[in-house]
C-alpha cells in the first residue's frame, strides 16, 4: 500500500496559504480633521446643543412632578454627539436609529420638541400618539426609526435599514448609536459581519458615556478601547472626543465619506459622559459627585462651543438671547405637553397590528 504523503508544512511552523487564498489587507480611512465651522455654524450647534440641554431638564423637573411615566432616561452631557453626527447627514435620504436615550436623537433631527414633549407625558399628540413614552419614539416622516429599550437590538436593526438602502439604491446611509454596554451585546457582532461581508452603508456609532447602567466600561468590557470592536470584522474604527462638536462633525464627513463611497460599514466611537443617572431612578452610587463635576468643569461641550463663540466675537448678550429663545421653546413645548388630551382609550387597540382586524 502506498504511503499517504505528509501535508507540507511551513518551515516557520506557520500555516502556508491555503485556497482559498486570504482577503487583501483593508483599506484604512484618513484620520479625521476637526470641523472648521464658520461663527454662523457654530451658532446653530450651540442653539442645538442648547435646546437638548433645556429640554431635557424640564423633562427632569416634569418627571419629578409625576407628569412623566414608565423610564426616562436623559441625554444631559452627550449633546455634541447627536447634533454633530446628525449635522452632517442628509435628512431626505439617511436613516437614524438609538435606544431609550432618544430625546436629544430627535432634537437633533430637527423634530418639534411640542411632540417629543407630549410623547413624554402620554398625550395623544404624543409622536407616537402617547402609546409609547420616552423609549418608543418613531417617526417614519424623518427617517427616525426608534427609540428601542432592548439594549443592543437597534444595531440589527440598523442593519436592517442598511440593508433597505442598499437594496433599494436610495443612496442613504444609516447611523446607528449603542451604548458602551450594548458593545457587549451578542447581535452587534452578528450584525458587524453582514454589515462587512455584503458593505452595506452604515455607521456604527458607540456613545460611550462610561457607563452601562452602573456599570463602569472598564469593569465590564475586556475591551475598553471600543473603536476597535469593529476589527475582527474588518470594519475600520475611529476614536473620537465626543465632548467637542467639531471634533464630531469633522469625524461625521470622514465616515459618511468612506460609506457613500461604497466601502462599507465605518464605527466611531464617541468618547462622552452623561452627567445624570442611568435614568430617572438611579441614585448614581456608582460614581462620586467629584467625579462629575470634573467633567462638566473641564469639558462640558457646550461651555466649550460657548468660548469658541466668545473668541469668534460673539457678545455675551447675543449668547443670551439665545438662552432665552431656547427656554422659551421648552416652556412652550412643556406647556402643550401638560394642556394635551390623553389618548382615547380606543387607541388602546390600533397601532398593535400593520392590518386592522
Ligand atoms: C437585552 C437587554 N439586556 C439588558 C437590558 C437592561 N439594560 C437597560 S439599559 C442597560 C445598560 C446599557 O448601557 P449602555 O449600552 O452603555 O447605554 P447607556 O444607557 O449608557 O446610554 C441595561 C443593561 C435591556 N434593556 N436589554
Ligand atoms: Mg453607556
Amino acid at each position: 500500500m502506498a504511503k499517504a504523503s505528509s501535508p507540507k508544512r511551513a518551515r516557520n511552523g506557520k500555516a502556508e496559504s491555503s485556497a482559498p487564498p486570504a482577503k487583501p489587507n483593508r483599506e484604512r480611512p484618513p484620520e479625521p480633521k476637526r470641523h472648521e465651522a464658520d461663527r454662523d455654524e457654530m451658532l446653530e450647534y450651540y442653539r442645538q446643543m442648547l435646546l437638548i440641554r433645556r429640554f431635557e431638564e424640564r423633562a427632569g423637573q416634569l418627571y419629578g412632578l409625576g407628569l412623566i411615566g414608565g423610564f426616562c432616561h436623559l441625554y444631559i452631557g452627550q449633546e455634541a454627539v447627536a447634533v454633530g453626527l446628525q449635522s452632517a447627514l442628509d435628512q431626505d435620504k439617511d436613516s437614524v436609529i438609538t435606544g431609550y436615550r432618544d430625546h436629544g436623537h430627535m432634537l437633533a433631527y430637527g423634530i418639534d420638541p411640542k411632540v417629543i414633549m407630549a410623547e413624554l407625558t402620554g398625550r395623544q399628540a404624543g409622536i407616537s400618539k402617547g402609546k409609547g413614552g420616552s423609549m418608543h419614539m418613531f417617526s417614519v416622516d424623518h427617517r427616525f426609526y426608534g427609540g428601542h429599550g432592548i439594549v443592543g437590538a437597534q444595531v440589527s436593526l440598523g442593519t436592517g435599514l442598511a440593508f433597505k438602502h442598499k437594496y433599494k439604491k436610495d443612496g442613504g446611509v444609516c447611523l446607528a448609536y449603542f451604548g458602551d454596554g450594548a458593545t457587549n451585546q451578542g447581535q452587534v457582532y452578528e450584525s458587524f459581519n453582514m454589515a462587512e461581508l455584503w458593505k452595506l452603508p452604515i455607521i456604527f456609532v458607540i456613545e460611550n458615556n462610561q457607563y452601562a447602567m452602573g456599570t463602569s466600561v472598564n469593569r465590564s468590557s475586556a475591551e475598553d478601547q471600543l473603536y476597535k470592536r469593529g476589527e475582527s470584522f474588518r470594519i475600520p474604527g475611529l476614536q473620537i472626543d465626543g465632548m467637542d462638536v467639531l471634533a464630531v462633525r469633522g469625524a461625521a464627513s470622514t465616515a459618511l465619506e468612506w460609506v457613500r463611497a461604497g466601502k462599507g460599514p465605518i464605527l466611531l466611537e464617541l468618547k462622552t459622559y452623561r452627567y445624570r443617572g442611568h435614568s430617572m431612578s438611579d441614585p448614581a452610587k456608582y460614581r462620586s459627585r467629584d467625579e462629575v463635576q470634573a467633567v462638566r468643569d473641564k469639558s462640558d461641550p457646550i461651555e466649550a462651543i460657548k468660548h469658541e463663540l466668545e473668541n469668534a466675537g460673539c457678545t455675551e448678550e447675543e449668547l443670551k438671547g439665545i438662552d432665552k429663545e431656547i427656554r422659551q421653546i421648552v416652556s412652550e413645548a412643556a406647556d402643550f405637553a401638560e394642556q394635551s388630551p390623553e389618548p382615547d382609550p380606543d387607541e388602546l387597540y390600533t397601532d398593535v397590528l400593520v392590518e386592522k382586524y
